[in-house]
């Protein structure tokens, strides 16, 4: 066995965006580029040699080959240890768990999460490190400037390694450990709640679909719902992944869930359902005959963690992304804890976490979690949701009103606009940034802006500052609109409007959300010029 060192061109654009590095599949194929992005990766972090890294991904198309190319040039840049998934597989929430188990150095997903998979899509490969989590921007920054410098790589003259079998193998002088990607996780999830409750609950007749969207999720759903906690056989839908998702969209929202939502809302439906994402990490929560937003599930999972073992001394604090609704920090503010407002995406959740600031986190996206990993937990939400119902037995149409009528309603919806000219959804924002401070004191229809601006975070724990996080428009009576770029599409420029408006618990908590934002979303319309500059005159995705 070899080391061979290949002289390379350092590729363009290989920064890392929300959640580490997402091209299309095809790019991330072309001879070298993986290879630049992880040495650039390894020359990041100081190198691997001595260290050990957990290794796994979401089995979309290019998985199997890319795994391959990482535990060579692992192994050829002096790894002592490469913890594996079975068959390269592995969700996002067991790697982090893995890594903090296992005390590795850090680890190496690769998923491009809820964008499709296949030759023709998208792939992606993200960096966490030794705490489990997202590499914070320090470290992001760090990687992006290795990529634009890098003139060599290391990797090894071997086979493939076989990865069906649980094994420990050798890579050269690397230890190579392959594991069933499972069982870790489902012993934690078994530490975290109350198993007897939830088996109980299942054998009282109450009902559930988990839609594992062909995704990594099915493996761990099926050994949870159905083997341990009793769920009949079926309860999990779609629970074979494939490298193509089965040709869906693995983002468990109601566009791509369709068949989920319908089959909820219909008469005879179950009294539960949820659904995750490509590498396992978002979630989606939907009781019969109603859809619970993400910014909802956090605020009703902040409530009522407490209802779990694991929570059953209350939760530290929670922090939600700038654009993810208020309705948590209302829940913070009865239980007298502290609430943190952060950039979009899981990374900055990540010191709040470390320091104990924060039991809960949660974005809009449908990604919800706790200090028990340090990346967001589809499955995790799930069970933290079956175990409030287990213990208050009522539906979740009646947990989401009581909540409301305690705590009011944060009307909530995010409208997308995908596949947007890059230089006209640049010029949007540009613009629009540019007239931010004019705006305080206009009417647009019948709403007033009171005041607008740009988001900037202030990491309370180390003092890291990032800027440019978001256009924030506020209104009177609390409304407000946010606007953003998303960092994880490749096709073009995604603009990503967020739309909410509260209403008290003696207000009106039944409207339809899109009716009861129709005004806010008629001045955010006006204020950026969408239809006359996009040429759009709906969004392409509403959640
Ligand atoms: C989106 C979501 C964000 C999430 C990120 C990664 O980012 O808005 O909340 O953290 O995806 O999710 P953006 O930049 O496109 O808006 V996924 O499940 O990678 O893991
Ligand atoms: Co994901």
């Amino acid at each position: 066995m070899t080391i061979l060192t290949y002289d390379c061109t350092a590729f363009d654009g290989q920064k890392p965006g929300t959640s580490g590095l997402r091209k299309k599949t095809r790019v991330f194929m072309k001879p070298g580029y993986l290879e630049c992005f992880v040495q650039s990766i390894f020359n990041a972090i100081g190198g691997v040699a001595g260290k050990t890294l957990v290794v796994g991904g979401d089995g979309r198309f290019f998985n199997a080959e890319a795994i391959q190319t990482i535990l060579r040039m692992a192994a050829a840049n002096g790894a002592e240890c490469m913890i594996v998934g079975q068959d390269g597989l592995m969700s996002t929430p067991a790697a982090s768990h893995l890594i903090r188990k296992r005390g590795a150095d850090g680890g190496l997903i690769l998923s491009a999460s809820h964008n499709p998979g296949g030759i023709d899509a998208d792939f992606g490969l993200k960096f966490n490190t030794a705490n489990g989590g997202p590499a914070p921007e320090s470290v992001t920054d760090a990687i992006f400037e290795a990529t634009k410098t890098i003139d060599h790589y290391k990797t090894l003259d071997t086979a493939d390694i076989d990865l069906t079998g649980i094994a420990e193998t050798a890579l050269g002088d690397t230890r190579i450990e392959i594991e069933d990607p499972v069982v870790d996780y489902a012993m934690l999830m078994e530490e975290l709640f109350d198993f007897d409750a939830l088996r109980a609950l299942f054998e009282s007749g109450f009902t559930m679909r988990f839609d594992a969207m062909h995704a990594v999720t099915g493996p761990y759903a099926k050994a949870l719902f159905e083997d341990l906690l009793g769920a009949p056989d079926g309860t999990v839908m779609n629970a074979v992944p494939s490298m193509d998702f089965g040709k869906g969209h693995p983002d468990p929202n109601p566009i791509w869930a369709k068949p989920l939502v319908d089959l909820v809302m219909s008469p005879d439906g179950p009294d539960f359902a949820a659904a995750s994402d490509g590498d396992g990490d978002r979630n989606m929560i939907l009781g019969k005959g109603i859809y619970v937003t993400p910014s909802d599930s956090l605020a009703v999972l902040a409530a009522n963690a407490h209802l779990a073992p694991a929570y059953e001394r209350g939760i530290a604090g929670i922090a939600r992304s700038m654009p993810t609704s208020a309705a948590c920090d209302r829940v913070a503010d009865a239980y007298g804890i502290e609430c943190f407002e952060t950039p979009t995406g899981w990374k900055y959740f990540g010191n709040l976490l470390d320091a104990g600031r924060v039991t809960l986190c949660g974005e809009e996206s449908a990604g919800t979690g706790s200090d028990h990993v340090r990346e967001k937990d589809g499955l995790w939400a799930v069970l933290l949701w079956l175990n409030i119902l287990a213990v208050r037995r009522m539906s979740v149409k009646d947990v989401l009103l009581d909540h409301w009528q305690t705590y009011g309603r944060n009307y909530y919806s995010r409208h997308d606009y995908e596949a947007l000219d890059t230089g006209t959804a640049q010029e949007l924002i540009a613009d629009l940034t540019d007239r931010l401070d004019s705006l305080a004191g206009q009417s647009f229809g019948a709403c007033t802006v009171t005041k607008a601006d740009i988001f900037s975070y202030f990491d309370p724990v180390d003092g890291a500052q990032s800027h440019n996080q978001g256009l924030r428009i506020f209104f009177e009576g609390g409304s407000r609109a946010v606007l953003r770029l998303s960092g994880t599409g490749t096709d073009g420029a995604t603009l990503r409007v967020y739309l909410e408006r509260y209403e008290g618990p003696a207000g009106d908590l039944t409207l339809t959300p899109q009716i009861a934002l129709h005004e806010i979303a008629t001045a955010t319309a006006e204020i950026t010029g969408l239809a006359v500059r996009t040429g759009r005159t709906a969004p392409d995705v509403i959640t």
